[in-house]
């Protein structure tokens, strides 16, 4: 095998290494290359071509494990060996990566690349928005695998499509683009550049980290190959081996960083539209949540109610108290979020433009002339986020928000988006001293607008900051949960968006969602219905839709859709103390919230391409209804266990296609045969009733099983919890013939609110005796309460 074949990243012929730590330096005839063992099954391939010195925006504080590792010359290369991987690199920097027992992984390409012939030029791609695609010449970086046999890719964050990513060409480029995003849209607001591989049940995942406008092509070009290229920087990328999903996200997460724990009303339902443009509208829009029992924690304003759209006011015609209203929609139990975008409006004797230009905050042309656009405020100038002054000035600036009682911040247009063409490719900005061009940062830009936002409101407030952005990196998760932009209201988008959000999920952007009820268009009562039953389980749960579209609050439309709105938007809150469950874990090792089948089911082959369904946590499958006028669906239960019917409670075995009837009010959901579920009380929001009382559902399957579940619970909005303040609950159910047994601890009791009771809703029981902690116990009506847990 000739590995030197494809001249595009010729190293020439490897000569030497020698072993530092945990990094192996490679002497090649062009270059110098350094692989190093982050941990037993993660390798990170670094040519430091561009510039001397890393430059990740993406890894923070990756601590190397000294782990062992050996490295040896094969014939005609170097084997480089850990625990769990075998990693052989030959001349002009070819790498084979294989499991401990010899299957191969990943392995770079080496014939030539030879995009399948377009025959007479491909017109239509020409005509698409953006750049010319598959211009491989202009790639810097380009590094092709092999297309091993069985190949299903995901991951790569907001993308559309199908959940699988095999046979798409998709572009890194943070885009604003306004027209309905159709399958052939190759690009979007976030640029999440890692890679999920799975091949023959085994999966490995490759993060990039490359800000610069970057490709991924699985097999797209050509079936034989499936590639990654950059148009500029080092070449920096990591090998994250699995063989399971979980442990690819897991590894992705350790990283880049994984989500903090979420305030607790962030998961409350949010209503938002573009705009409740004055006080008494906004008023308007509580006293409706609250009078017709549509539980809400969470009011938006959007650009309207700032002043000229000037970052950091607020339009006192609209608003003639900001604070006072806040403070009369905080005693309601509601929170305010407010839109900002990047755009600082030119305009002297308005404070920020002026602070900003004194201290040179703002980007700039390659003369070092304050770069000026069209955003909303008109001409507007651009904050340097890459610079630490800049971010620390800007997150200071968020008190002023704050001081007016507003709870969590919006961040929008941070592409950054501009109305009069794009930003040229040499504005400048200043990375920690370095300048550095927009070319370089461009896909980072929103990141670390991120960055800066949470610095700032996690010291103004001392409360864990709630962030939505639409620009993200990889990384993004650390400060901010993430919205999918500008859908519409159509049924094609509420089908888009379930793979899209698994795949966001995937890629570390667990707490995201999309517009309910879709932005652009007008919304119908039917999909509304639909998108809110989707809703429910999608981790940021907020209705917006856009100017000059007809209303689309849960009672626009007729009482039967208001009906159904508010019975899945009660489920919602009945479903919160599992949806915080689900955060704690995901804080602790990246697992998704909403996921693909394939998550938990890797072994079950039916599971890898569904698109249609995803689980909520690993205890609740849903099977939406994506289709207007759908009377019934067919779905899909993973084999492995049984699954009941949330409505019916009936019990089907797993690895079976069934068919459920789907009036617009049922949504099919399944609870995994065995599966514990903790739920709480009615409530209009987060807190409104005090209670020291749990519920756990138990679903009991026909055969025996045993099942554990953790349980978390702290003050849901402070950081105490890291000093210990909280408390973890261990629920154990063991399913017998005769009999079921339950165990109920608790481990750590850091929190002083603790449960005095616990009320058990066993559903199929089935005349067995029950026990708690060793005692036997009545149940009526299947329900059964045990008091003082805690004891
Ligand atoms: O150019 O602030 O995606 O959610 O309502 C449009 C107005 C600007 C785009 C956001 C959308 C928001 C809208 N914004």
């Amino acid at each position: 095998m000739d590995n030197c074949k494809d001249v595009k990243n010729s190293y020439g012929k490897l000569l030497g290494y020698e072993v530092e730590n945990n990094i192996v330096n490679i002497e090649f005839e062009e270059e110098k290359v350094y692989i190093k063992i982050v941990n037993s099954y993660i390798i990170n391939f670094f040519v430091p071509s561009f510039r001397k010195e890393r430059n990740s925006k993406a890894v923070e504080n990756l601590k190397d494990k000294n782990c062992d590792f050996e490295v040896e010359f094969i014939n005609g290369g170097i084997q480089i060996s850990t625990e769990q991987l075998q990693l052989k690199v030959y001349d002009c920097f070819k790498v084979d990566i294989y499991d401990k027992e010899g299957t191969r992984l990943c392995a770079d390409y080496r014939g030539d690349s030879k995009p399948f012939n377009r025959r007479y030029g491909d017109y239509m791609l020409a005509e698409a928005e953006g750049h010319a695609i598959n211009n491989q010449e202009e790639y810097k970086l380009y590094i092709s695998k092999n297309m091993e046999e069985e190949m299903y890719f995901y991951g790569l964050g907001e993308k559309t499509g199908h959940l699988n990513k095999k046979g798409y060409h998709y572009v890194n480029w943070n885009t604003d683009n306004a027209k309905p995003h159709g399958e052939t849209f190759d690009r979007l607001y976030k640029s999440i550049p890692f890679l999920i591989g799975l091949s023959k049940g085994n999966a490995f995942g490759i993060f990039f980290d490359n800000h610069f406008e970057t490709y991924f092509d699985m097999g797209r070009d050509n079936s034989e190959y499936y590639y990654f290229a950059a148009a500029d920087g080092n070449l920096d990328y990591y090998f994250i081996y699995g063989p399971s999903v979980k442990k690819v996200v897991e590894g992705y997460t350790i990283i880049t960083g994984n989500m903090p724990l979420p305030a607790l009303w962030t998961l409350g339902y949010q209503q938002c539209r573009w705009s409740y443009d004055n006080e008494t509208r906004l008023m308007e829009i509580a006293n409706s949540l609250r009078e017709k029992g549509i539980p809400c924690d969470t009011l938006y304003l959007d650009i309207d109610y700032m002043d000229g759209y000037r970052v950091f006011t607020w339009n006192k015609e609209r608003f003639e108290n900001p604070e006072a209203m806040i403070k009369t929609l905080n005693n309601m139990g509601f929170k305010v979020v407010t839109i900002i975008d990047p755009g600082v409006k030119v305009d002297k004797g308005y404070k920020i433009y002026d602070e900003g230009l004194e201290n040179g905050y703002f980007a700039t042309d390659n003369q070092g002339i304050v770069y000026r656009n069209e955003v909303w405020p008109g001409d507007s100038v651009y904050p340097d986020f890459l610079s630490p002054k800049v971010r620390k000035w800007w997150g200071e600036n968020q008190k002023i928000m704050i001081d007016a009682g507003v709870s969590g911040i919006w961040n929008d247009m941070n592409e950054p988006a501009s109305f009069n063409g794009p930003l040229p490719d040499d504005v400048m900005f200043n990375n920690d001293g370095i300048l550095v061009t927009h070319k370089e940062v461009h896909n980072i830009y929103g990141h670390m607008m991120a960055k800066g936002t949470y610095e700032g409101l996690k010291k103004a407030t001392g409360k864990r900051p709630f962030i939505v952005t639409r620009a993200c990196y990889a990384g993004t998760q650390k400060y901010s949960t993430a919205w999918t932009g500008d859908n519409q209201s159509t049924w094609e988008h509420l089908r888009m968006s379930i793979p899209m959000l698994m795949n966001l999920g995937l890629s570390g952007m667990a707490f995201c969602g999309t517009d309910v009820g879709g932005f652009g268009h007008d919304c119908s009562a039917e999909l509304l219905s639909r998108w809110v039953q989707v809703g429910t389980f999608t981790p940021l749960f907020r209705n917006h839709s856009a100017m000059g579209t007809r209303d689309q609050e849960p009672w626009a439309f007729d009482e039967i859709t208001e009906e159904i709105n508010r019975k899945y938007i009660k489920l919602r809150y009945k479903l919160l103390p599992y949806l915080y469950d689900m955060m704690w874990r995901c804080s602790k090792n990246g697992e998704p919230i909403i996921r693909p089948l394939l998550f938990n089911y890797q072994n079950d082959k039916k599971t890898y391409e569904i698109n249609d369904e995803f689980l909520c946590g690993e205890n609740i499958l849903v099977a939406p209804v994506v289709e207007q006028g759908a009377k019934a669906r067919m779905l899909y239960l993973p084999e492995g266990n049984s699954w009941i019917d949330y409505w019916t409670k009936e019990e089907y075995e797993g690895g079976q296609y069934i068919i459920k009837e789907t009036p617009v009010d049922v949504c099919p959901i399944y609870v995994k045969g065995g599966s514990i579920i903790p739920t709480g009380e009615d409530q209009n929001y987060i807190g409104e009733k005090k209670t020291n009382k749990l519920n756990i559902e138990v679903y009991l399957s026909k055969e025996n099983t045993e099942t554990r579940y953790h349980h978390y619970t702290d003050d849901g909005e402070s950081f105490r919890y890291q000093a210990g303040e909280f408390n973890h609950y261990k629920i154990k159910i063991t399913n017998l013939d005769e009999k079921v047994e339950i165990k109920f601890k608790v481990i750590d009791k850091g929190y002083k609110e603790k449960y005095e009771n616990v009320e058990f809703i066993i559903y199929n029981l089935r005349d067995k005796d029950l026990s708690v902690n060793g005692e036997v116990v009545e149940t009526i009506n299947e329900k059964a309460v045990i008091s003082n847990p805690n004891k």
